[in-house]
């Protein structure tokens, strides 16, 4: 039995063999610990023509994805399962902001609807009374809300238990952990360390020494400091400065001087 079952509403169906047939997600589906279904929108109209939009009411640019066969199609999905035991998203530009914490919440559930968006938009109704949640993956247009599907899928599946076989790594990465991992007390995002492999020296530009010193204690300082000031140059936004713990702030001071 699956953990968690993705159903995905989508006008392009064949759009998700290629994203999701590689790597963890199709690990994770090969072994039975997640399953995805792909809905076809136009199978769940009942015209002749399947038509899945129409013009927008009040004018303007585009065309707008119809209520009804969204409606139809996440009415069949709940007649096979209980409907409370899932969540149903629409994927929208419109939506509230993917991140981590998001993905962490919704790993926890054994269902989730994805209704990807296209055109110019889809009938309000949807969002208002379908959906109990709308989701964005960042701040800028995509054509249409497959991809998004395909993020959300990905970032959730990796925090299913099982699913990596490495525990640790999801703790050390970039976002999956808090500074509580390294003993502050407040949240403060920081991104990963920078890694090397081999060759030691590659076009003259040599891995820095502390990584080839064997010294354990010194490769996890000179690691949480380039951690931080990776953060201050690409995220300022996520450094708290004021919530860092005084061995960070002492890290991050030695390099500013
Ligand atoms: Cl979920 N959909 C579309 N069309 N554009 C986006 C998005 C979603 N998230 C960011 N941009």
């Amino acid at each position: 039995m699956s953990l968690l079952v993705f159903d995905v509403i989508t006008i392009f169906p064949r759009f998700f063999e290629g994203p999701l047939s590689f790597g963890i997600v199709n690990q994770a589906q090969k072994k039975g610990t997640i399953g995805i279904q792909i809905h076809d929108l136009r199978e769940f109209t009942t015209d002749r023509h399947k038509t899945v939009d129409d013009r927008p009411f009040g004018g303007g640019e585009g065309m707008v994805l119809k209520p009804e066969p969204i409606f139809e199609a996440v009415e069949r999905i709940y007649s096979r399962q209980l409907r409370r035991e899932g969540r149903v998203i629409l994927l929208t530009p419109q939506g509230r902001r993917l991140s981590q914490q998001i993905a962490k919440d919704l790993s926890t559930f054994r269902q989730i609807t994805l209704i990807c968006g296209r055109y110019e938009g889809v009938d309000e109704r949807v969002a208002e009374f379908l959906v109990d949640e709308e989701i964005s993956i960042g701040d800028y247009v995509l054509s249409g809300g497959e991809l998004a599907a395909c993020v959300l899928i990905d970032s959730v599946t990796r925090l299913i238990p099982g699913v990596l076989n490495n525990e640790r790594s999801r703790v050390n990465e970039s976002f999956g952990g808090t500074s509580e991992d390294v003993g502050s007390p407040t949240p403060s995002l920081v991104l990963d360390f920078p890694q090397y492999t081999r060759p030691e020296s590659f076009a003259g530009h040599r891995v820095p020494e502390p990584l080839l010193s064997g010294n354990h204690e010194k490769i996890r300082l000179w690691r949480r400091r380039k951690a931080l000031e990776k953060t201050l140059k690409n995220r300022p936004d996520l450094l708290q400065y004021a919530s860092l713990s005084e061995p960070d702030r002492r890290l991050l001071n030695d390099s500013l001087e």
